[in-house]
């Protein structure tokens, strides 16, 4: 009798470790797989900014540290017709702040105005910046945006940080940064 009451204190002692190690996989698993989701989500947001900033031919683009900018306005080049580069539409790449998100735009601000919403999630400021005119991050950028750019000769430096919470308001951040040389 008393075998048979310590075999089954054991096994509940058993299936409680079993359902305890479960539920912490399934928990680790689940926090994973938000974070690979946001980092999925900024890497191919960054894809597209790159591509935008590498395929434009106008200078300008964007100002030089320790100066900023929250977007970038860029033409495609065509090709040369009769000796005359030819241009696409003007695009922009910009961070709407109110909603979070950072959006693509064709022809903005005219009457053929299309626009894209490439990600939601971009916070205010960058990863490990505040609002407090000093340079928390370090980086010689003072209270910078959740999307930045600035520019050095050609090279067009790219920061882009998405913030999400989970259901159990548990707080994740990606930052990416990237260089790329424009055309012109
Ligand atoms: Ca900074
Ligand atoms: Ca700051």
């Amino acid at each position: 009798m008393l075998e048979i009451l310590i075999a089954t204190a054991i096994f509940a002692l058993v299936l409680a470790n079993v359902t305890m190690v479960s539920r912490t996989s399934q928990e680790a698993y689940r926090t994973g797989a938000f974070m690979g989701l946001l980092e999925e989500q900024a890497e191919q947001t960054m894809d597209r900014i790159e591509m935008a900033v590498m395929s434009s031919e106008h200078a300008d683009l964007a100002p030089v540290a320790p100066l900023f900018a929250s977007s970038i306005d860029y033409e495609r080049s065509l090709g040369v017709e009769e000796g005359q580069m030819v241009f696409d539409d003007p695009e922009r790449i910009e961070l709407e702040l109110g909603p979070g998100q950072v959006s693509w735009l064709q022809n903005p601000q005219t009457a053929a105005e299309r626009k894209v919403v490439w990600t939601r999630h971009v916070p205010e400021y960058m990863q490990d910046e505040l609002p407090n005119a000093v340079d928390d991050n370090g980086n010689g950028l003072v209270d910078e945006s959740g999307l930045s750019f600035d520019m050095e000769g050609k090279q067009v430096s790219i920061r882009l940080t998405l913030r999400r919470e989970d259901a159990k308001s548990r707080v994740y951040t990606r930052m990416i940064e990237s260089r790329v040389t424009c055309r012109n």
